[in-house]
This record gives structure tokens, sequence and C-alpha cells, in this order.
């Protein structure tokens, strides 16, 4: 749970690194996979050949993503896992005889990771704006951040569920002929963790299906456990079409992601693509053997130690000690959903995210790491937290909140 600073300083880490690190640091199963590993193949090439490992560890997934999801394609990062959805989605549709289906919604506030497909559909002002003019063919629906009415929500927020509407704005202005796919966070994590409101993700789902467009998922933060489930998808019970993890895949220690698609998509490109490459797509390093005995260690780990569940005991007093914080200076918001709390601060006049940055190094030299993104904190701590943890993670914020003006 701890990190040592460079003055010998012991700094709980109240961020999983960051999202990533759910089974904590310094796990010794997988850091002897991996020298096991290295002694046994360090490396092969997933280009018309494979390995064991890669294929073991895509069975471990699919065991525990959400049935009917057995195929996954692996990238070495959350950035490349996203754009091989985005890709997926086009080629699935062109290869089933439905080339016009390429245009890609995305939505306001989300962050799917900084290759040019995760700018172009994400909704971060400042990750794109020094990009040009990005992919083409993009549409954002609205976020579903909606202070006035949802303030200091606890779970999924009441109001908000008819922002899924808006989808059907966008189906009608572009047609569905044209649209491969949407892609949100089921919980927007980057941009100041906005869960989503009650009935929102079910509605984006019926939208979808019934317009023959697929759903994305990007599970990048929420995949292996961060609810308190193994995926979100498993958390609000609405299944997507296609889901981008990484992360918790190798609790952080060794570059992974992966596209986990349907098994009609995967049957439907290896019957309609050309023979016999299914899609021209993948990474020199993609199931490296060593990220892939790093996942396997992971996953047993995770099953080992039950720390979804363990995660999902502990978000009931995690949330009481978030919101325990109510009244102190300068909060707006806190919001809170599995293994995650927020906690938002008004900004300061003219100086967004100062007031911020200032509580994260306070909290620094108190002994806790937190992430902050502009004015709002973020309490992601691994699934091995105790209550003790969590304690000192929101004592330390309570007591650096009086320092700051
Ligand atoms: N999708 C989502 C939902 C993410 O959260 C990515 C894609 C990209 O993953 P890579 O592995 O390419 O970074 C992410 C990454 C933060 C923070 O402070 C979150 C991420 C990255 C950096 C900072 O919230 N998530």
């Amino acid at each position: 749970m701890y990190y040592k600073s460079q003055e010998g300083n012991d700094i709980l880490d109240a961020t999983a690194g960051l999202w990533c690190v759910n089974a904590g640091h310094n796990r010794r199963k997988i850091n002897e996979a991996i020298t096991e590993q290295l002694s046994v193949l360090d490396y092969a090439p997933c280009f018309q050949f494979g390995h064991p490992k890669a294929f073991e560890l895509a069975n471990r997934i699919s065991e525990i993503f959400p049935d009917g999801m057995n195929h996954v394609f692996f990238t070495n990062s959350g950035s490349e896992a996203v754009d091989t959805t985005l890709k997926i989605a086009l080629a699935y549709h062109r290869a089933r005889g439905k080339g016009t289906k390429t245009r890609l919604i995305g939505r306001e506030r989300g962050y799917h990771g900084v290759g040019f497909g995760g700018i172009s559909v994400g909704g971060m002002p400042r990750n794109r704006q020094y990009f040009g003019t990005l992919l083409s063919g993009v549409d954002h629906l609205p976020h579903t951040f909606d202070h006035e009415r949802n303030a200091f929500s606890r779970g999924e927020p009441e109001h908000g569920e008819e922002f899924a509407d808006k989808l059907e704005d966008i189906i009608a202005l572009h047609d569905a002929s044209t649209i491969a796919a949407v892609i949100v966070e089921p919980m927007a994590g980057s941009t100041g963790v906005l869960p989503p409101p009650k009935g929102y993700l079910k509605k984006l789902r019926s939208i979808c299906t019934k317009h023959d467009i697929l759903l994305i998922f990007d599970e990048v933060i929420t995949g292996f456990g961060r609810l308190g489930t193994a995926t979100a998808s498993d958390y609000f019970g609405v299944v997507p079409d296609i889901i981008s993890c990484a992360k918790g895949i190798t609790n952080g220690v060794i570059p992974m992601g992966g596209a986990v698609v349907k098994d009609e998509i995967y049957e439907t490109m290896l019957d309609e693509a050309d023979n016999p490459i299914e899609l021209f797509h993948g990474y020199t390093y993609s199931g490296h053997p060593i990220a892939a005995a790093a996942g396997l260690a992971t996953l047993e780990i995770y099953k080992e130690e039950n720390l979804f569940e363990r995660a999902s005991e502990l978000s009931p007093y995690m949330e009481e000690v978030a919101h325990s914080l109510k009244g102190e200076n300068h909060i707006i918001d806190i919001r809170n959903i599995g293994l995650v709390a927020s906690v938002e601060l008004m900004p300061r006049e003219g100086a967004v995210g100062s007031r911020g940055y200032e509580l994260m190094k306070r909290m620094w030299d108190k002994g806790v790491m937190v992430r902050f993104t502009q004015d709002t904190m973020a309490v992601t701590p691994p699934l091995i937290a105790e209550r003790k943890h969590i304690d000192e993670m929101f004592d330390k914020t309570r007591e650096a909140l009086k320092e700051i003006n």
C-alpha cells in the first residue's frame, strides 16, 4: 500500500499508481511469474504465430468478462486498446457489407487515451486542441455531469437518464447507416469521476441495439475490480459489444491492454475478412509473453484473494468516510462508486486547478498520494486497502483542507 519517497518517507498509495496497481505493490507472485517467463520464452511474435501464455490469458479474461465475449486482441496500453476497438468496429461493419457505417460517437468529458482515435472520440479539450483536425466523422454525446441536480450523490446519481436520448438526435442527424459505434467510459474516470446516472447506460444500450450500432465500453479504469466486479458491465448489468481494458490486467507491472469482443464480431471477421488475415492490425508486442505471464499471475491473485468482492465490501465504508467530509472548506461535491471516491473543490477565481494542486502537494507531505484533475481529487486505492488506510486517506484530506486557502 505504500511507496517510499526520495526522502525515505512512507507514502500511502491512494491512487493504485494510476488506477492500475489493483493488487497492491511488489506482489511476489507476479514478480516470480515474470522472472520465470524470461527464461522460458522472452519474446515470440503473435503475427501468424502464437504462444500458449497469450491464449491462456485470453481464456482467463473471457472467463471473468461478460458471457459471449470470448476473444481478446492484445495491445500494450489503454490508448492502443481503444484505437483497436474503433478499428474493429469499422472493419466489422465493412466485413458484413455495411461499409457505410464509419462514424464514431464519443462523449464530452470522455477520456480514451492519447492516440488519434482516442482523442478524436474523447472529450477533453486540452487533449485535442493542439493536434489538428483529428479523425473526421466523429460526433459527441453530451456529458452526464449535472451538479445542480446530483451534487453529493452516493453511487449512481438519480437524475440524467435522459442524457442518453441525445443519441437519438445524433442518429437522426447523421442516419444510423453512417454510424459504426458509440464509445463511452461506463464511469468517466479521468475527467473527475462521473458515475453514470441511473438507467443511462441501459438506455444507450437499447438505442444502439435498435439502430445496429456497436456499443463500446472503455473499461481501462473500471476493468479488473475497480467497482467491486470484474467489469463495470457486470456492475451496471449492461453488456456492450466491445470492451477496451488495460491497467489492472497486469497490475500495472508490465504494459498491456486488450480489446475484448463479442463472439459474433470475431466470427464475422473470420468468415468474411481476407484470408488468412482477419484484421490488418497488430503490434510487435501484442500478447508479449512477459506481459501475458504477468497478467496470468495478476488474475490468479485477484481470484485467490477475492479482491473484487473485497473491494465491493469496502466500498460502503469508503462512501461513508468520503461523504463525512461534506461541509469542510472549499468542497462543492463528493461522489463515489465502487472503490472510487472523489472530492471536488471550488476552483480559485481565475486559477482553475491551483487549489487542487496545492492540496495534492500538502497531502504528499503528509504521506498520502492522491490524484487531482484540476480541482477534483480522485481516491482509487489498491483493492487490498483496509479500513485504516481509508481513514488515513480522508483524515489527511481533512487536515490538508484546513491548511489551504
Ligand atoms: N481509456 C481510459 C478510460 C483511461 O482511463 C486510457 C484509455 C489510456 O490508457 P493508457 O494506458 O494508454 O494511458 C485511460 C488512461 C488519471 C489518468 O489521472 C488516467 C489515465 C491515464 C493517465 C491519468 O485519471 N487513464
